[in-house]
């Protein structure tokens, strides 16, 4: 069962929705420069405009209206209301987000930022980005600016969405910008600078305001029992979630080494083996602020890989047969993933409150003849997951919130606009904004406070 005051909400990014790339003073980030690049991005696309949020904010809220959502989680562009990423301000920037918070609250949404969603400010990059040891404090200071600006209406702020994508996939080999492939030595020192950031910015946001929650919202790679009654399978799954294990040149996805130092103010045993070499010297000084107290834990979650234990107790994979369910863009549907993870989290870090940032799938949605979006799958898809939510939450874990991803079909990346997540269809020619099935669907589960699931 869902508690009384379940955030149920949606969430988007602002490279991926805003547009507006290079309107009002608003300095380039890393994702404008690599578009420019030729060949990076599927079908040459860019932000410049994608779902034109920047001039059509007032329909995303209709929208969001219209399905009763209660919070909506959006990202801050760092260099909209920084130009050079540290300094001067931009007044328009800020005008732009206080335009859409105050929609919000007149509408009965209640606002959650992200300070970071992936556009680095393009003229931090060219001195080092978190390869810089002042980077923490440029971000520290850019939390305080955000802090200042919005905390008087905005009350829950997370500081990065899933540091292991903008390092892993930035700066270690992924496609993502601004693409570069180094290897652990330098990729060890990046996540360490993301993480002292973090902390900083938790301080420095806190300084300003004593009224604000504030989170951090990682990603997995996550694991679950094969068999959901056997203590040895969900041992074995949650031993395997918090590996470090050796990725070789390529750092790899872990969900320790980015929430250890965080929420236990230590770095994982297993992780410190293999990659404390590459720590930066003083690294152990930095924990305390690292470990700052923070309010709530995110996590964006999709899909988890199920384990078993073998006879003596050996992990072992369980292999997906030809055919299983996939999504859109051939991710797997496995909605046991949010109940093991919402578990887990818990185990290992506490009764933290968790907020699930991020949670859907990417559907091949198109408007059919009668006008509408029919999008059965990912009703499917929606409900198999949030009966598992609401089962791990009746087996006692601390889940507050759900936020689905995305409020809108939106810009996925290097994969363009491909791959369709929102609940919102948007008609990228004309910029006009359809509500799918879904998102009728999920207005229902709204209205219900999932009773109805
Ligand atoms: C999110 O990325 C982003 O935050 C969002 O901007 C994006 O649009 C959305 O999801 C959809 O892609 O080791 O193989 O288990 C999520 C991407 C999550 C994919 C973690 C890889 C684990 C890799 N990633 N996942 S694995």
């Amino acid at each position: 069962m869902f508690g009384k005051n379940f955030v149920w909400g949606a969430a988007t990014a602002s490279y991926q929705i805003e547009g507006g790339a290079y309107e009002d003073g608003k300095g380039l980030s890393i994702w404008d420069t690599y578009c420019q690049r030729s060949g990076k991005i599927l079908a040459g696309d860019t932000g410049d405009v994608a779902c034109d949020s920047y001039h059509r904010y007032k329909e995303d809220v209709a929208a969001m209206k219209e399905m009763g959502l209660k919070g909506y989680r959006f990202s801050i562009s760092w260099p909209r209301i920084m130009p050079n990423g540290v300094g001067e301000v931009n007044q328009k920037g800020i005008e732009y987000y206080n335009n859409l918070i105050n929609e919000l609250i007149a509408n009965g949404i209640e606002p959650y930022i992200t300070l970071f969603h992936w556009d680095y400010p393009n003229e931090l990059f060219y001195k080092g980005a978190w390869l810089n040891s002042e980077s923490p404090k440029w971000f520290a200071d850019y939390a305080r600016v955000c802090a200042e600006a919005f905390g008087d209406r905005v009350k829950h702020f997370i500081t990065f969405n899933e540091p292991q994508c903008f390092i892993g996939n930035g700066f270690n080999g992924g496609g993502h910008a601004p693409n570069l492939h180094y290897g652990p030595r330098e990729v060890i020192r990046m996540a360490h600078h993301v993480m002292l950031a973090h902390g900083m910015a938790v301080n420095a946001m806190r300084e300003v305001r004593d009224d604000i929650k504030i989170g951090y919202a990682p990603t997995g790679p996550y694991f679950y029992p094969e068999n959901p009654e056997n203590q040895a399978d969900i041992d074995v799954a949650y031993e395997k979630t918090f590996e470090t294990n050796d990725g070789g040149d390529w750092f790899g996805w872990t969900v320790a080494w980015w929430l250890d130092p965080i929420l236990l103010g230590k770095y994982p045993e297993d992780g410190l083996k293999i990659y404390e070499k590459y720590l930066p010297t003083g690294w152990q000084d930095d924990l305390k602020i690292i470990s700052t107290p923070i309010d709530f834990c995110g996590q964006n979650l999709y899909n988890a890989h199920a384990v078993r234990a073998g006879e003596n107790g050996e992990l072992q994979w369980v292999k997906r047969y030809v055919g299983f369910p996939h999504t859109g863009n051939m991710w797997p549907v496995t909605p046991e993933a949010i109940k093991w993870c919402a578990l887990f989290t818990n185990r290992r870090y506490g009764n933290i409150p968790i907020y699930f940032t991020e949670n859907g799938m990417a559907g091949s949605d198109v408007i059919s003849l009668d006008g509408k979006v029919h999008d059965p799958n990912r009703i499917d898809f929606l409900h198999r997951y949030l009966k598992e939510l609401s089962e791990a939450i009746d087996m006692g874990a601390n889940v507050v919130g759900y936020f689905q991803w995305s409020l809108l079909d939106n810009l996925e990346w290097s994969n363009g606009y491909r791959d369709r997540f929102g609940l919102v269809y948007v008609d990228f020619p004309t910029g006009k904004r359809i509500i799918k099935d879904s998102g009728y669907w999920y207005k229902d589960v709204i209205a219900t406070n999932g009773e109805n699931l």
